[in-house]
């Protein structure tokens, strides 16, 4: 079979986020772990993490000599913000340097400005529903972009605002621990705020130095089959989860105003036209059938798509998936498209050689289909922390030994490295 090719300039690398790789950050995801072990798979914690903040350069020219042409990293609001209105000119002197290493190393970077994390401080008086958590937001995101922004386009506001808010607020696994709907529906509420007014700060800081800015977030889109698609029963319990997951937060920034049933349609300066691009983040499929003992998830059991091979977290590995989801985000939006992040977990390095030629496979034929599809980062670089799995969810295409901090490129970081250098897929 031919190979199939990747335009020239498409963006190849990878992702990562400051909390789960850098170490020696205190912020609310460090606290609650220190205070909440039990949390974490397996234990351990991310003060020392892969401790990239010091390793930096190191890495990202290994990344750089392994023909990746782009990395997405995020930035520690924590460590730039300390204290409310307080910049640590140290840190952000830190991340601008991240973003020339990578330039240098011909990689263009993708900026996130939240992955996930808080300040104490902003933990402290409300975390995302804090009513001025948006004002707070933009400014810390105009001194970024300031910082920044000489070297950087592509920004992700916020990353993947429904997951923080279900884990954190719903189901009470990631901080601040709450079991609440009305407190997702706040949370959720006080993202789609914040997104706008960081979109605003990034669009009004680059538009005075004359730069150009792409800007999204990076939505997380799992797909929800029906169970059997011949019930009506199923396909009415998955349609609920789809919308609120997947579709809620895209659809009111296209409409500019907090969309039902989260919000009562009220309109928020700036968020209409934030979107420049589409930041997708894609890694399963789900079959959805109805479970009334489970009112707090709507109704609805939720497992791994059956038929399918599984990731070590137990989630299904599903190419055709990504496939549907570039197709219908494209079909509704119209937006350019980059693949912020898709990945596997895969302990013995086993199913990621497959994993990463099917799914690169299915974003040349969304191309060949006529979809702008601008990059893919794979998710991650190196095995990291992550969230509450702890170190046990291994995605990296580089093992790391947590002794000696050694890097150790596994198989697939060779075959990515040898796609990203031909721009050639193997089928
Ligand atoms: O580790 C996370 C990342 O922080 C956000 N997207 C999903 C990844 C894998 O679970």
């Amino acid at each position: 079979m031919t190979p199939r090719r990747l335009p020239d300039g498409f963006l190849l690398g990878c992702a990562t986020a400051a909390h789960q790789v850098e170490g020696g950050i205190d912020n609310d995801w460090s606290r609650w772990v220190a205070d909440h072990p039990e949390a974490i798979n397996g234990g351990g914690d991310a003060v020392v993490a892969i401790d990239h903040y010091r390793r930096y350069r190191e890495d990202l020219e290994q990344l750089g000599s392994m023909h990746h042409n782009a990395h997405r990293f995020s930035i520690e609001w924590a460590r730039v913000e300390p204290e409310p209105g307080h910049f640590d000119q140290d840190a952000l002197a830190h991340y601008a340097d991240v973003a020339r290493t990578c330039r240098r190393n011909g990689m263009e970077p993708v900026v996130t400005l939240q992955h996930f994390t808080l300040p104490l401080w902003l933990r402290d008086s409300g975390g995302f529903t804090a009513p001025d958590a948006p004002a707070q937001f933009a400014r810390y995101v105009a001194g970024c972009v300031e910082a920044l922004g000489d070297a950087v386009t592509w920004w992700v506001t916020v990353n993947e605002p429904t997951v923080v808010a279900v884990l954190g607020h719903l189901e009470g696994s990631w901080p601040p621990g709450e079991r609440s709907l009305r407190h997702t529906f706040a949370a959720l509420r006080g993202l789609l705020r914040m997104h706008a007014a960081g979109a605003q700060a990034i669009s009004t800081v680059s538009a005075r130095h004359g730069r150009p800015a792409q800007v999204s977030i990076a939505h997380h889109e799992r797909r929800f089959v029906p169970r059997d698609p011949s019930s009506p029963v199923d396909r009415a319990v998955a349609k609920l989860p789809d919308f609120l997951f997947n579709r809620w937060f895209l659809r009111s920034c296209i409409a500019g105003r907090v969309l039902g049933p989260v919000g009562h349609g009220e309109r928020v300066p700036g968020l209409a036209g934030s979107l420049s691009y589409l930041g997708l983040n894609h890694y399963t499929s789900e079959a959805v059938s109805l479970d009334i003992g489970a009112p707090g998830m709507l109704f609805a059991h939720h497992e791994a798509m059956p038929g399918m091979p599984l990731s070590s977290t137990g989630w299904a590995i599903d190419a055709g998936a990504l496939r549907r989801a570039i197709t219908d985000l494209f079909d509704e939006f119209h937006l350019p498209i980059v693949i912020t992040e898709n990945g596997v977990a895969d302990d013995h390095d086993e199913l990621r050689p497959a994993f990463l030629r099917d799914h690169l496979g299915a974003v040349v034929d969304t191309i060949a289909d006529g979809i702008d599809v601008r990059g893919y980062l794979y998710w991650t670089a190196w095995d990291n922390f992550e969230w509450a799995e702890g170190y046990t969810q291994r995605f990296g295409l580089f093992s790391v030994d947590r002794e000696t901090q050694e890097r150790i490129a596994k198989p697939s970081a060779h075959l990515f490295s040898e796609i990203c250098r031909t721009r050639e897929v193997p089928s």
